[in-house]
């Protein structure tokens, strides 16, 4: 047989669950589909989180991706130049996967892409295994209910539709394990706010958009309770100023307890062009811009705040 050129599957830059586990778990769909030359990689470091569901789940840490020219490649759970691979405008882009807004990925040739509004990239990959009839192992049935417990904040962020919920009932089955327990103690992984910076906790999970020369940029850092990290909220909003230089016409940083399920969100820019988005009181800081927000309700980033901060973009 003729040897085959590796095709590398990734997920978005600072890679969070589902990225990962979208990468490992497609690789695996992949080749029972009798498709060998597959490689699960990634494009950044991982986070905590995802460290301890690889650990739980006996799964090796995908390789790291430096440069897509000329790789071939797999895109999953992103479609956005800006949080891709380098170099990815470079590559032959095989195929899209993503539950993500319609990005500017651009490709020469039509390419398989599914996009579908769903909890997580995950979710969309599970069902492939159904219809094709490919039974799910246990490690896989744990790595994507970990992706979907993730992006969806176990299942309470809008983003979740009745499907994903019963694909994570079946999963959980599967993989044997307590949803609500496992759960916590996945998000309890990620809550690692004392060993970083106050940068290091706004880049962990960093998305811009962007509008042609404008950009927004916005973070999100898991908590549960909001007790420690509150206590350095002046030192965070003074980093997310700091960060706002970067060409930036506002950075956001969204502080959520994952386990309440509430939000507070840091912003630095246009004080009057935020206030109308949120309509919240402001909390300031002596000789500092931008401000704090209390939102109650609001843990995903995707369906509650970037729609509102992409206005800021027009
Ligand atoms: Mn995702």
């Amino acid at each position: 047989m003729a040897h085959k050129k590796t095709i590398y599957i990734f997920g978005h830059t600072h890679p969070d669950t589902d990225s990962i586990c979208s990468a490992i778990v497609y690789a695996h769909f992949l080749k029972e589909r009798h498709k060998h030359n597959v490689v699960p990689a990634r494009i950044g470091e991982l986070n905590p989180e995802t460290k301890f569901v690889l650990k739980k789940w006996g799964v090796k840490i995908p390789v790291l991706l430096r440069d897509a020219t000329g790789k071939n490649v797999i895109i999953v759970d992103h479609n956005e130049i800006d949080i891709s691979a380098k170099n990815v405008r470079h590559a032959n882009i095989l195929e899209i996967i993503d539950h993500h807004r319609i990005g500017d990925v651009e490709t020469i040739h039509p390419i398989p892409f599914e996009n579908e509004p769903r909890g997580a990239t995950a979710a969309i990959i599970a069902d492939r295994f159904s219809w094709f009839r490919i039974p799910i192992p246990r490690k896989i049935a744990g790595l994507i209910v970990s992706a979907i417990l993730s992006d969806t904040v176990l299942l309470k962020s809008p983003t979740t539709i009745p499907k994903d919920r019963v694909l994570v009932r079946k999963l959980a089955k599967i993989a044997r394990i307590d949803i609500q327990k496992y759960g916590h103690a996945m998000l309890e992984a990620g809550c690692d706010v004392l060993n970083h910076t106050a940068r290091q906790l706004i880049l962990g999970d960093f998305k811009t958009y962007r509008h042609g020369d404008t950009k927004v940029g916005v973070g999100q850092v898991p908590v549960i309770g909001f007790d420690t990290i509150m206590e350095r909220k002046e030192e965070l909003l003074r980093a997310l100023v700091q960060y706002q230089k970067r060409n930036y016409i506002a950075t956001f940083l969204m502080v959520t307890d994952v386990i309440a399920t509430n939000t507070y969100l840091f912003f630095a820019g246009d004080e009057e062009k935020v206030k109308k988005l949120f309509h919240k009181k402001i909390e300031k800081f002596a000789g500092l811009s931008g401000g704090i927000m209390y939102l109650p309700k609001v843990v995903s980033r995707k369906a509650q705040i970037q729609p509102k901060v992409l206005k800021l973009l027009k």
